[in-house]
């Protein structure tokens, strides 16, 4: 496919604009969640119609290759047909109950097996539902109110974790909500990602009013930001010196960038852990889970409360131990590890010779073009100074040479066991043609 540069094609197609369009009649902005509007990249979104394996096939029957995966849990593709035939067999005894069922435990055991720092694990909806259950439960714990939360990290839509957060509101450059009250804001404490000095230096002044030091182990929501060296390590050191609960969000890196998260890859051991996202195999649900004494504040055998209608729903629970039990098969991790770094390299290479500043940052199957000239991005500064008009210009080439990346400089894409050798070159020679058209 051959790029008219002089004059670009719209972002979307004539089906999708006029869904668009009747969208945002009935619905604010047109989306359920800020980021689809793909209005940091200057265009409209893109409707979709079905997903198989690696491929989206959007409402007017074109195929994208596929590097959302539904914001992380499409790992292992999309519509897989184990998967999908789990989901309906399970469907055929009922969608959901409200009391508990044999699928509950099964999961709360996968969970717990790969993730020992997860003694007791309650499971939720969604993510945002599991890190308020967290840090409800750490405040209850330790009896004190202040969360520390780091800039660039988004852990959910709760009013105070609306702090210098990243994902959409990074995006739309407006890291703080309207809507929440000065006083539950100043719950929260945001500080820089990557400088665990700045933690200790704020614990040593206000540490015991701090219940919970709250992060993503590796950072998908500024973009992909790895931890530096160590720096978990002193993180965890710092909680125990100052009795602050460690809670680390893998929503999006559990059972990502490795099977046991980013707690097992790096080695720390959090109090309390967050996940959703692949627990859930593409369908919506969260856990929270961690040290068997504070869990144990849990209602009802504790006096935090915490409760959800669909929590633990069947076909989730279907979906995710199906998708869990497929991630176990021998060589799945190595298989996206490969498939990744080729990925990413192809992507810097692409880069390099169509003369364009950016740097490539990876952890297992996620990873971030970062459109900018520093060396490397550590932190929400770092990625603040990225060139957002040059990765919206990228992007729209991208789409138009039929790659469907997230639409956000600020939001790490995903690979699956589905993206096979040929989606992965097809997508290095896409990045070609798009590098030349930034
Ligand atoms: N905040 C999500 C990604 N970090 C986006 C969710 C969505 O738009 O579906």
């Amino acid at each position: 496919m051959i790029i008219d540069l002089l004059q670009p094609a719209p972002m979307s197609d004539p089906v999708s604009r006029e869904l668009f369009a009747r969208a945002s009649r009935v619905i604010p902005g047109g989306v359920n969640s800020p980021v689809r509007a793909f209005r940091a990249v200057g265009g409209e979104p893109v409707f979709i119609a079905r997903a198989r394996g690696a491929t989206l096939t959007g409402a007017d029957g074109r195929d994208y290759i596929d590097y959302v995966g539904s914001w992380g849990p499409m790992i292992v593709g999309h519509a897989h047909p184990e998967v999908v035939a789990e989901i309906q067999r399970v469907a055929e005894a009922g969608t959901s109950y409200g009391a508990p069922t044999e699928r509950e435990i099964e999961l709360a055991e996968q969970i717990v097996a790969a993730y020992p720092s997860m003694e007791l694990v309650r499971l939720t909806s969604s993510g945002t539902e599991a890190t308020m259950g967290a840090l409800r439960v750490a405040r209850g714990f330790t009896g004190r109110d202040l969360v520390v939360k780091l800039e660039g990290c988004y852990h959910g839509h709760a009013d105070y974790l609306l702090v210098k957060a990243g994902s959409g509101l990074a995006t739309f450059g407006t890291p703080d909500s309207a809507g929440v009250p000065a006083a539950i804001a100043g719950t929260c404490a945001a500080l820089p990602y990557n400088d665990a000095d700045a933690v200790a230096a704020f614990l040593d002044a206000r540490g015991d009013e701090v219940a919970a030091i709250i992060l993503e182990p590796v950072v998908g929501n500024m973009g992909l930001v790895p931890p530096a060296p160590g720096y978990l390590a002193r993180l965890r050191e710092l909680c125990d010196r100052s009795g602050a609960l460690l809670v680390i969000d893998e929503v999006m890196t559990g059972f990502r960038v490795a099977y046991g998260g980013a707690q097992s890859l790096y080695g720390v051991r959090p109090d309390l852990t967050c996940l959703g996202k692949i627990i859930g195999g593409g369908l919506p649900v969260g856990a929270y889970g961690g040290r068997r004494d504070v869990m144990s504040k849990v209602a009802p055998l504790g006096p935090v409360y915490q409760a959800g209608t669909l929590s633990g729903n069947p076909l989730a629970c279907a979906a995710g131990l199906k998708t869990l039990e497929i991630l176990r098969r021998p060589g799945t991790y190595e298989k996206l590890e490969q498939s990744s770094a080729r990925l990413a390299a192809g992507l810097a290479q692409a880069a390099r010779e169509a003369d364009r500043s950016v740097v490539v940052q990876r952890v297992g199957s996620m990873l971030t073009p970062f459109f900018t000239d520093a060396p490397a991005v550590r932190n929400w500064g770092g990625a603040d100074r990225c060139d957002r008009a040059a990765f919206g210009r990228w992007h729209a080439a991208m789409l138009r040479e039929g790659i469907y990346w997230p639409p956000s400089q600020f939001e790490a894409a995903f690979v699956s066991l589905a993206h096979d050798d040929d989606a992965i070159g097809s997508t290095i020679a896409a990045a070609r043609v798009a590098f030349r058209a930034v």
